[in-house]
């Protein structure tokens, strides 16, 4: 099945942490780590992201430090989130999608990312499980957070990913596509709901599973000056 990228979520999420020391450096600060009260993962938390990860644990002691280093209070806030997401796109506007996409990621709601939540979005939006991917995606859908997606609510997020694609990019997408209204449309008769139906999690998982269109209309579709410029910061 196609990878969900969404945007390449993980590589703008890694973007806000540039520093990768080699493995023994890393040993080192997970060394320190037990010495160091106040820059310590927790046991507790440290199990339990290595058992709904991938992540190994020299790598979510790397992350943790790192995660420090830029965000001292141990949270990133929606405004740095949202400043991540326009610095990929100078000539767009992320904002919408940026607060719905940190909406997603932020389960306990407390208006910040905490290093759960951070390394949780990490391996949905890059190593995470097809299904997990769609759980989030179906989070991500559900802006209300009432557990089902209205047409409004599909309205809403399709509005947000246009809002990223640049104009002439815009003219290039096929005729039943081309405004986030049509889009929206689309997507909905796929689900073959009336106006005021809902679409539950079981139903949007199964459906996007089932067809590569509607997996296609419900992603931003990076355009490769986007990719070039993220490649251009990993360098
Ligand atoms: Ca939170
Ligand atoms: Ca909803």
């Amino acid at each position: 099945m196609t990878i969900i990228s969404f945007g390449s979520q993980a590589e703008k999420l890694g973007a806000l942490h540039t520093f990768s020391p080699q493995t023994e450096e890393r040993r080192k600060i997970c060394s320190r780590m037990g010495n160091t009260k106040s820059s310590a993962l927790s046991k507790e938390l440290l199990e339990e992201l290595k058992s709904n990860t991938k992540y190994s644990e020299a790598e979510l002691c790397t992350w943790y430090q790192s995660f420090l280093k830029e965000c001292p209070g141990g949270k990133i806030t929606k405004e740095q989130f949202e400043g991540i997401y326009a610095s990929f796109f100078p000539g767009a506007d992320p904002t919408a999608y940026a607060r719905h996409v940190f909406r997603s990621f932020d389960t306990n709601a407390d208006g910040t990312l905490d290093f759960k939540e951070y390394i949780v979005a990490l391996h949905l939006t890059s190593g995470g499980k097809t299904l997990q991917k769609l759980e989030w995606a179906f989070a991500l859908y559900d802006v209300d957070g009432n557990g089902t997606i209205s047409k409004n609510e599909i309205q809403e997020i399709v509005r947000s990913i246009f809002n990223m694609i640049p104009a002439d990019d815009q003219t290039k997408l096929p005729e039943d596509e081309n405004t986030p209204e049509k889009r929206a449309e689309k997507i909905w008769a796929f689900f073959g709901k009336k106006e005021n139906d809902k679409i539950t999690e079981g139903e949007f998982i199964q459906g996007v599973m089932d067809n590569k269109d509607i997996l296609r209309l419900i992603q931003y579709d990076e355009p490769q000056r986007i990719k070039d410029k993220l490649k251009e910061k990993k360098q």
